[in-house]
């Protein structure tokens, strides 16, 4: 008994440290369970483009958790099936797949803004000031307002919000400690305006990269620096081709858990329900993973080697100084303006809520 116990707790730890060193294999387990294969009255197709890994990405792990709670609790009438690593297209490709119908779900985040213009509302740098603060801001009435207004405009519903994470800056240059840092330094940044208008009000000259090209822009100096959250720049090998990391936290990354508006009404309402709860689970766990992701990847980043600075509260007023009014600016000309006073409005509420627990 002994023996077995022993056993049991090494097992959870070797899981656990295997977790924690994110170097694990696909386990020889399939991902999804399904109780009566093929036997299914509804097929749920639900894409994304990361990696096939429930170690590294947290969306993997989200939609393995989601098509497990959903078949099982569904005794198996829909049968979710996970497509990653981008086997039903890019992200782009996959959101037009849902709106058209021809693909049932998936998880989005960079390709929103284009999507639905009011997505960008959380791009608003250094708006919540953490990942406690965003979630319950995203799961309350403003965020349910943000999924109605989705799915009036664009036909296709959000069924909960996960998480992509803060996102830093990186450099080969200097440490950044203050916006004047940044200065003169070419950025690498999405293709999307808002992070054009963010890099400039710090001074940086940003670069509009694609993703896939990013690695090689940066290893041969096409590029200072790029930012991204930390699991996503050690998957990158960002460490072989960049020193510095500032853990400024400038975005807040949105994964939006999107689903075919026909297909969820064609549902009986108990299916229904068990799909808009499962998502919701899911969703902590994607936002479990990605944090879990994001702490045990500081040292790893020191350990390859990185310079890792973390800016002082008043070091993280100045970047918000200088970088808030100026997208806000830029952000008034493509959504309307009450919908970010509510947003600003919110996060003032939550966060004065949270501190009248304390004496
Ligand atoms: O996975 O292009 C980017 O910087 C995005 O963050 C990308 O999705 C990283």
């Amino acid at each position: 008994m002994k023996k077995i116990v022993t056993a049991f707790i090494l097992l959870m730890v070797a899981s656990a440290f295997i977790f924690a060193t994110g170097q694990a294999e696909k386990p020889e387990i399939p991902d999804t369970v399904q109780p009566s294969p093929g036997k299914a009255q509804y097929v749920l197709k639900l894409a994304h483009a990361d990696a096939t890994n429930i170690y590294t990405s947290r969306k993997h792990t989200q939609s393995v958790a989601f098509a497990n709670l959903v078949n099982a609790r569904s005794g198996g009438r829909i049968e979710v099936q996970v497509y990653g690593a981008g086997a039903l297209g890019g992200e782009r490709e996959y959101v037009e797949g849902i709106k058209a119908g021809t693909i049932q779900a998936g998880i989005a985040s960079g390709v929103m803004g284009g999507f639905f213009p009011p997505a960008m509302v959380t791009d608003i740098p250094y708006l919540f000031p953490s990942a406690a603060v965003a979630w319950e801001v995203l799961d309350g009435p403003v965020g349910d307002e943000l999924r109605a207004s989705l799915l009036k405009e664009t036909g296709v519903r959000c069924l909960s919000f996960a998480e992509v994470g803060f996102r830093h800056f990186t450099n080969n240059v200097r440490p950044i400690k203050k916006p004047d840092d940044l200065k003169g330094l070419k950025i690498r940044v999405m293709e999307t305006p808002l992070f054009v208008t963010l890099v400039k009000s710090l001074g940086g000259i940003p670069t509009p990269i694609a993703w896939p090209e990013t690695y090689t822009a940066l290893q041969t100096g096409v590029v200072d620096g790029q930012e991204n959250p930390v699991p996503v720049i050690l998957v990158a090998n960002f460490p072989e081709v960049q020193k510095y990391v500032t853990l400024d936290g400038h975005v807040y990354g949105v994964d939006w858990f999107l689903i075919n508006e026909d297909f969820f009404q064609s549902l009986p309402s108990d299916l229904q329900y068990i799909i808009l709860d499962s998502a919701r689970i899911s969703s902590g766990v994607g936002r479990g993973v990605q944090n879990a992701l994001n702490a045990t990847g500081i040292t790893q980043l020191r350990e390859k080697g990185m310079e890792v600075y973390v800016p002082t509260e008043a070091e993280r007023e100045l970047f918000k100084k200088a970088t808030q009014a100026p997208v806000i600016d830029w952000l008034k000309t493509k959504i309307d303006a009450a919908l970010i006073d509510k947003f600003m409005n919110e996060v003032d509420r939550v966060v004065r809520e949270a501190k009248s627990e304390l004496r």
